[in-house]
């Protein structure tokens, strides 16, 4: 089938490229280069060095299945090239991860807020906006976030994957009952995006009939899959500094290079995770199982596990003899919550997920040994405050 990647270049969204383009879809990556720009704008790199996107397509032309092509086009700001695009190419499916993706980053400055609210808002209304007007029936595949549901206590209540049953009591007594999206509860500017976006589908959904299945994703770990391993100009992004790092990846290469490490609070903070491999596979069956006509938005929790914070910084500490450093949080968030998830939906569709005892760990913390003299220590703190509370707290530290 015919696919738009919006996003294709980044973490999530290229190695998705590469294992479409090899089940015989026929890919167009569309991307600003926006993520690498902000990269030189915050003078850090990825841990592992990453061909420019010319040299990614070259490679996989001649290791890699069917060739993909490339789009330049900023999603949130070219709306008559982005319409004009899926006029030209009549795709049957877009997969969006065009997104500003980090919490920490959003929270750093305005400037940093707005521009995650323009480029993400703007970016995801005038995709539907696109499609309702070139007529076309396209099936939309989103990458949303676990952080939409919030991370205050659910007493211990099983996350539904996206709408939740309530009952509704009526003035006669009487009660009745109905299936509504689960309420947003975002932790951080980026997190707020993401429950807006959900909006956006729900109207846009139930006005024009436009297909969507939102992906409720976890943190996403490890790096390479395999067919990115195929080639070093194939190699995925790593990205260990304190605005773009995740956690379980900054722990695993604070391990590899001998810092302490990094846990907010007192690491009581529990997330969902999942494994890259499984992040790729679970988009290409979402893309292969799409909603009917006239369906509502699907909506999947797209992770595998869940852990405390505190409790994988000791599970690195265990593999590696790293030592833990207990910092003040400079987030704004709980300082412990439960989170048990219904992830069944993917698992009903055969996904066989990869756990952390799988030996991936290994293999992260090996890359990460491979590529550390590439890391700059100056840029491992994480130094975005939630609130000017959050930044004395760090500074007194
Ligand atoms: P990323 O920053 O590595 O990739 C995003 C890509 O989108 C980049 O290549 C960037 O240049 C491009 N982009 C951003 N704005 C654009 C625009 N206006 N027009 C065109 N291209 C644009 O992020 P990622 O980690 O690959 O995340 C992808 C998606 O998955 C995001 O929407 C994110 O919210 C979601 N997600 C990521 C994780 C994770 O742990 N990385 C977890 C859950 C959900
Ligand atoms: N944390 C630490 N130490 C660190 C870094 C983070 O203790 O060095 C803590 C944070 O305080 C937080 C938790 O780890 O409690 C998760 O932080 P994170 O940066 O790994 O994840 P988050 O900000 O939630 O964002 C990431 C992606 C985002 C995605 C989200 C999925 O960047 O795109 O939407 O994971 S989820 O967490 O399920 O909402």
């Amino acid at each position: 089938m015919k696919v738009l990647v919006l996003g294709g270049d980044g973490f999530c969204g290229w190695p998705c490229a590469v294992n479409l383009a090899d089940a015989g879809h026929d890919v167009v990556i569309v991307d600003n280069l926006s993520r690498r720009k902000i990269d030189i704008d915050l003078g850090v790199e990825s841990l592992t060095p990453i061909a420019t996107i010319g040299d990614r397509l070259k490679a996989w032309e001649q290791v890699g299945g069917k060739a993909m092509r490339f789009v330049h086009l900023d999603i949130a700001k070219e709306y008559d090239r982005l319409l004009e695009l899926l006029r030209s190419e009549r795709p049957s499916a877009v997969v969006h991860f065009a997104e500003q993706r980090a919490a920490p980053y959003s929270m750093k400055s305005s400037a940093t807020k707005r521009y995650t609210v323009d480029n993400n808002v703007n970016g995801t209304h005038n995709l539907l906006a696109a499609i309702v007007e070139s007529g076309l029936d396209v099936h939309i595949v989103h990458l949303g976030t676990m952080g939409v549901y919030g991370y205050g206590s659910h007493r211990g209540a099983t996350i539904p994957e996206g709408y939740l049953t309530v009952e509704v009591p009526q003035p006669d007594g009487s009660r009745f009952t109905e299936k509504i999206l689960h309420p947003a509860d975002p932790g951080s500017v980026y997190h707020m995006t993401k429950t807006l976006d959900q909006l956006l589908f729900y109207y846009y959904n139930k006005n024009d009939g436009i297909r969507v299945t939102d992906l409720h994703q976890g943190i996403v770990w490890g790096t390479n899959t395999a067919l990115t391993e195929k080639d070093p100009r194939l190699t995925n992004r790593f990205d260990y500094d304190g605005d773009y790092g995740t956690v379980l990846n900054r722990f695993l290469m604070q391990a590899a290079i001998g810092y302490p490490l990094t846990v907010h609070g007192t690491g009581g903070q529990t997330r969902a995770f999942i494994h890259i491999r499984d992040s790729v596979r679970c988009v290409q069956l979402a893309l292969e199982h799409p909603p009917a006509a006239g369906e509502k938005v699907k909506i999947f929790n797209q992770m595998t596990e869940s852990h405390q914070v505190g409790e994988l910084a000791q599970k690195v500490a265990a593999l590696t003899g790293a030592e833990l450093n207990y910092l003040p949080n400079p987030r704004k968030e709980a300082i412990e919550n439960d989170l048990i998830v219904d992830n069944r939906c993917f698992i009903e569709l055969g996904l066989k997920p990869t756990t952390l005892d799988d030996g991936l760990l290994s293999e992260v913390v090996d890359v990460a040994r491979r590529w550390a003299d590439r890391c700059d220590r100056s840029r491992i703190p994480c130094v975005s405050a939630w609130t000017s509370k959050q930044a004395e707290a760090i500074q007194t530290a």
